[in-house]
């Protein structure tokens, strides 16, 4: 189908971010616009002033005949296997998700990071290096920033720099990226993915479309990157926090080698960094690793590496009060990002965690407390399920809290001077909050309302 007849009739599924986005790139296009949301009371005005058509809820859209639409364009939140997508796969209709379509308009070079954790900083600290190498540098995707909304911005000599989410890349046929990385696996997102095979399918589907031309940066420490390395259809570069690789990046006791033909030679010390901790080591070498396959010279990558700060968000510090450092890692959202969060933590700490329940499980998380944790602070739909996993093994000082507000008054009027209030909750946000950065942003208001010398009141 030409581009004509496939932007014909589009149905842009999810009024969200990235819904909104994808509306206003088809309508740049010409295609004429329907959007659907599974929300019978959102609000269609910004979509309607835009010229779009409106559907609300799934029974409205079976009536509306699917088999009317050209191409449908699915926001990454909404399940490629739910009833939706599945009425428009019956009906015969195409599915792409929001990185095919911007994928269709790319006109520059692509370079795209994926993992369970970690892909935030990556990507910022990739889109640092890839600015001060070539201005016209272009940062989205799952970082917040939909792909949809930037890829106009594109031309020959451009560079993007993705945050990909699996959700994302379930949808993705076409796309193909210069260099791509996939940091780490490890549980996440099971609810929706339903088995460990799927969710790890969509990770390496990021190179789904590449060749032995392009690249892929590999964790050799991580079993299913390691594992992928065999059947990576594209030139792999790996790097480890662990066993030094015959050819690739290493860190070791501080420091992070370049190693070729089995010689490693130093590039930077992580203190010459604005970074703490083994993760954040894994993320710059990734990052490094996937500039230096671009072709960017390592001089460029590493004065922009000593510049690069921590992001909002992932253990950021928020205010000292009264003798407690409060961090903000609302984007601690699944078991193995909290884990490091309490593992960069270097003083006693109470902790606030619970939120969405994505089927994880809690056991790792709390056996990471290793004593670091005095109080443990729950809230939302894990609640519940968190305090059996840590009564089980042994951690009793529990608090219960209906509200954000109320945790972070549980932990103000408990935690001495010296220790830590941390906000990693290990789960999505989803339920009380729109979204991660919703909840950090609240929980750093809350701290910042909080009085030295007093606590505060319900
Ligand atoms: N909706 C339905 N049916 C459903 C589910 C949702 O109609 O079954 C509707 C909702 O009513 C809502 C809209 O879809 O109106 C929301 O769409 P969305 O959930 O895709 O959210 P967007 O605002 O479009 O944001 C999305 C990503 N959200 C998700 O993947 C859940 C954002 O990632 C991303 O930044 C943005 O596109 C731009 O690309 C957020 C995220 O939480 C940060 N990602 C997950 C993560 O990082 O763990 C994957």
């Amino acid at each position: 189908m030409g581009k004509n007849d496939l932007f014909k009739n589009v149905l842009v599924i999810g009024m969200g971010r990235s819904g909104n986005a994808a509306a206003k790139l088809l309508l740049s296009a010409d295609a004429s616009v329907t959007v659907f949301d599974g929300n019978t009371s959102a609000d269609t005005g910004a979509f309607e002033d835009m010229g779009c058509k409106a559907i609300l809820g799934e029974d409205a859209l079976s009536k509306a005949d699917p088999a009317q639409f050209s191409l449908a364009v699915i926001s990454p939140g909404v399940p490629f296997d739910g009833s939706v997508a599945t009425m428009l796969k019956e009906a015969g209709v195409t599915i792409w998700g929001e990185i095919e379509l911007a994928w269709y308009f790319e006109k520059g070079s692509v370079l795209a990071i994926t993992g369970t954790n970690g892909k935030t900083t990556t990507t910022s600290l990739l889109g640092q290096i890839a600015q001060s190498y070539n201005e016209h540098t272009i940062i989205a995707g799952n970082i917040g920033v939909p792909y949809t909304g930037m890829v106009q911005e594109t031309s020959a000599d451009s560079i993007t720099v993705l945050e990909i989410s699996s959700f994302q890349l379930e949808t993705v046929t076409d796309f193909c990226p210069k260099v791509s990385a996939i940091l780490n696996i490890t549980p996440d997102h099971l609810d929706r993915h339903h088995t460990m095979e799927n969710y790890i399918k969509a990770k390496q589907d990021i190179t789904k479309r590449q060749t032995k031309n392009e690249f892929c940066i590999l964790n050799a420490e991580d079993p299913y990157t390691e594992e992928f390395v065999k059947t990576c259809p594209a030139s792999v570069v790996l790097f480890s926090s662990g066993k030094m690789p015959k050819e690739g990046f290493w860190y070791d006791n501080g420091v992070i080698y370049r190693v070729s033909g089995g010689q490693a030679e130093r590039i930077i010390a992580l203190d010459e960094t604005h970074l703490l901790g083994t993760h954040n080591a894994e993320n710059i070498m990734a990052a490094i690793a996937m500039a230096d396959a671009f072709g960017i010279p390592m001089d460029v990558i590493l004065k922009a590496v000593k510049q690069f700060r921590a992001v909002e968000h992932r253990i950021e510090f928020v205010k000292n009060v009264n003798g407690v450092d409060y961090y903000n890692d609302s984007k601690g959202t699944n078991p193995d990002a909290a884990i490091k969060a309490i593992q960069a933590m270097n003083r006693p700490t109470w902790l606030i965690g619970g939120g969405y329940d994505k089927n994880a499980s809690f056991d790792e998380w709390i056996e990471s407390f290793d004593g670091k944790v005095r109080g443990l602070v729950l809230l939302g739909q894990t609640a519940e399920k968190i305090r059996e996993t840590a009564q089980r093994h042994g951690f009793e000082n529990i608090y219960m809290a209906e509200s954000l507000k109320e945790a972070v008054d549980i932990c103000s009027s408990n935690a001495v001077d010296g220790e830590a209030v941390l906000l990693s909750p290990a789960c999505a946000s989803w339920g009380m909050f729109k979204n991660f950065e919703e909840r950090g942003n609240m929980f750093k208001e809350l701290v910042n309302s909080l009085k030295k010398g007093l606590m505060t009141l319900g």
